[in-house]
């Protein structure tokens, strides 16, 4: 199915020190409506949906399905950390996130989109800093 991390924004980017949430569309195409979707069996980056509703988020007329998870509860921290370790260069990193989950009919589906996942500041240095200690850079 076609999923929209962050609907709205030319580039998805999502700051893994936010305490906020990430809201993800699935939307509704001629193969696909996403008001079937049973938002309880939603995962996205290892996260549970912490709330859902339908909405026509790329103004095609059709009803879209809105998740929201919380950056806090997703494993894209230690996802980020892990591809630090390997281009420590680079405070910006491009990924290809997976949600999958059923409809209410038992079907499952899986959709995937690109962000990009980033630290600043004090976040970014500690993260630097607990990596070099732990010998990964
Ligand atoms: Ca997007
Ligand atoms: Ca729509």
């Amino acid at each position: 199915v076609q999923i929209d991390v962050k609907p709205g924004g030319d580039v998805s980017a999502i700051n893994l020190a936010s305490n906020g949430v990430i809201a993800v569309a699935i939307l509704t195409t001629d193969d696909f409506d996403a008001a079937m979707v049973d938002a309880s069996t939603v995962v996205f980056a290892g996260a549970a949906a912490v709330q859902s509703a339908l909405e026509d988020v790329d103004g095609d007329g059709d009803l879209d399905m809105v998740l929201h998870f919380r950056v806090q509860e997703t494993n894209l921290a230690e996802f980020y950390a892990e591809l630090l370790a390997g281009d420590s260069d680079a405070d910006r990193q491009s990924v290809s996130l997976i949600l999958e989950g059923q409809t209410v009919n038992d079907e499952v589906f899986a959709g995937e989109d690109f962000a990009d996942l980033f630290l600043a500041g004090n976040a970014l240095r500690e993260l630097l800093d607990e990596l070099a200690a732990a010998g990964l850079l």
